[in-house]
């Protein structure tokens, strides 16, 4: 409830009125926010407050605004801690979602030389590029083009996409995948990742690339993932260094 005489701003207790209503489901992720005029109503207070208490909650990630459309309730960040070398179907399922995957397109090419150096393949050898839509919970949140040694995935086909590719790699061939080394830069989704990812060109997106490589050092692949920066975070833990 807004009180007029608290010595809290009126537009500090209509954030936290609205984050309250998140809290208790009365408003529910990709739900229509009510408008300023009729919190405007509800609450007696003027425009302005309204509007500042809004515009802080989309900035603080609580909401979101679709131009001509309206602002909505944002779904809770994905926290991706920043070690443990894990999958995207392992990740979403210990997080109690439901991974299921879009494939793309799962084709041969020929290794160039920049794939080639980190596969550690000769220039030209055949790979498999396969681009894939991550999706937890039927929602978009990765689009990923993964290059992998075909020795390393003989047999793999589109429907074995569809599930865990490391659960493919490392129950059928015994394979251990060990080690993994990732980087990750911010930008702005391209028409194409856009579209797979259900957001408008132009938003924000987190750009990773990971080669991971086997316990012989081998490197099994390289992955160029653009991942959704509305529905991800990544966390690490931090050691002082003496
Ligand atoms: C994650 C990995 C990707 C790997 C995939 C395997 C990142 C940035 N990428 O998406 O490198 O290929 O998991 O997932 O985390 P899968 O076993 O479910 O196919």
């Amino acid at each position: 409830m807004i009180q007029k005489n608290s010595p809290l701003p009126i537009y500090y207790q209509l954030e936290e009125a609205i984050k309250e209503a998140i809290q208790n489901h009365e408003l529910e992720p990709g739900e229509m926010t009510p408008s300023e005029r009729e919190y405007t109503e509800k609450y007696e207070i003027s425009r302005m407050t309204v509007r500042q208490a809004i515009s802080n909650l989309v900035n603080e990630g609580y909401l979101y605004r679709q131009r001509g459309k309206g602002t909505f309730v944002a779904h809770k960040k994905i926290e991706q801690p920043l070690q443990g070398l894990t999958s995207f179907s392992e990740d979403m399922r210990s997080r109690g979602l439901e991974p299921s995957t879009r494939v793309i397109s799962f084709t041969e090419v020929n290794a160039d030389h920049d794939l080639a150096a980190k596969l550690e393949v000769e220039a030209g050898t055949p790979i498999f590029e396969l681009k894939r839509v991550r999706l937890a919970d039927q929602q978009p949140m990765a689009y990923e083009m993964l290059y992998i040694s075909k020795d390393l995935a003989l047999g793999l086909t589109k429907e074995i996409a569809v599930t865990s590719i490391y659960s493919y790699v490392e129950t059928t061939f015994g394979l251990k995948i060990q080690h993994g080394r990732q980087v990750i830069e911010a930008s702005i989704a391209q028409k194409k990742e856009a579209e797979m990812l259900e957001i408008a060109e132009g938003a924000p997106v987190l750009l990773i690339e990971r080669i991971s490589t086997l316990d012989t050092k081998k490197p099994l692949e390289v992955v160029r993932s653009v991942y959704r920066a509305d529905r991800y975070k990544f966390t690490m833990n931090m050691e002082r260094l003496s």
